[in-house]
């Protein structure tokens, strides 16, 4: 098997920005968006990658654009010129299979999440307030419940280092206006139903996810990877048991291994044993071929 790819370098091309496991280069008038096989947990960026990670994820955002097509347009270009080409040619070792040229876009300076379970930051804010971004909801609802209504719950990006902050939608409305924030919203409802439907039908519940848009030409583009396990919380439908945490679909064994070492959750964050690396490579694969019904991810193109 081949190595994880932990850190992208391209020469003199520019890093315009470096996620905790995403790196986006500006290539001319595009962007060059790599996933790299660097994996977090509890906030850290481990010390081991998990071998193809980026390239399972890429394919599994490429497998959701496609099924969303006609739904709301996306930040993929559409073909790529060859002087393009020619210019990331000599990195394909970094690219293949885990890279996107995508169009610029004015990003919205707002996290589109939404959820049809209560979970996460959800799940804390409901417990504290008995609402989640200023939408009430009944009372006595247990962790993991299903909602009666999916709901949107923008956030607000907090740059690297913090968490984003869960806001109102009235926040949202200041922030970028009423007609963009109606429409973002109209749209996240709409990818949610359509995802989420074809999750269920795979044998997953889709709890939660976050979107990212942006304006190409004036027109809203759904930008970012989409719907990876990196940005929802994907659960084997089999095994829901509301009233507390599901496990992770993807990163359980990850988890499993840092509590059982007692990790103070402090940098530097330790590296995996192969069998938990192994182990987590077939997690996203498994979930990969549930998903999009293919045997396996392509090593090359892309
Ligand atoms: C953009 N991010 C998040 C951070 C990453 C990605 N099409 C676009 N145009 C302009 N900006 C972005 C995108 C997209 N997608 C996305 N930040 C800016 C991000 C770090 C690494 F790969």
């Amino acid at each position: 098997m081949n190595d994880a790819l932990l850190t992208t370098s391209l020469g003199d091309m520019p890093l315009t920005a470096r996620g905790k496991v995403r790196d986006l280069y500006a290539v001319g008038e595009e962007l060059l968006f790599i996933a790299t096989d660097r994996i977090s947990a509890f906030d850290h960026v481990l010390g081991s990658g998990i071998p193809d990670k980026g390239r399972i994820l890429t394919q599994l955002s490429h497998f959701w654009f496609d099924l969303l097509a006609d739904t709301v347009p996306n930040h993929l270009l559409a073909k790529p010129s060859e002087s393009l080409l020619a210019k990331i040619a000599p990195y394909r070792a970094q690219t293949d299979g885990r890279s996107m040229i995508v169009r610029r876009a004015e990003m919205f300076p707002v996290e589109c999440v939404v959820r049809g379970y209560i979970s996460g930051s959800g799940w804390k804010d409901y417990l504290a307030t008995g609402s989640v971004c200023g939408i009430e909801l009944p009372q006595g609802l247990r962790e993991s419940e299903r909602l009666a209504e999916p709901i949107f719950t923008p956030a607000a990006k907090i740059n690297t280092g913090g968490h984003d902050e869960n806001i109102s939608y009235q926040t949202m409305v200041e922030t970028i206006g009423a007609e963009y924030a109606a429409e973002l919203k109209r749209l996240t409802l709409a990818i949610y139903a359509k995802a989420a439907a074809h999750a269920a039908s795979k044998g997953l519940i889709l709890a939660d996810t976050k979107f990212e848009f942006g304006l190409v030409e004036g027109k809203i583009v759904l930008a970012d990877e989409v719907l990876t396990p990196d940005s929802s919380r994907y659960w084997p439908a089999a095994s829901y048991a509301p009233g507390g945490p599901q496990p992770s679909f993807d990163k359980q064994y990850v988890r499993d291994y840092l509590e059982s070492i007692h990790w103070n959750k402090q940098a530097p964050a330790p590296a995996l044993p192969d069998a938990v690396i192994e182990r987590t490579r077939e997690k996203y694969l498994e979930a990969f071929r549930l998903i999009t019904g293919r045997a396996g991810i392509d090593v090359s193109g892309g």
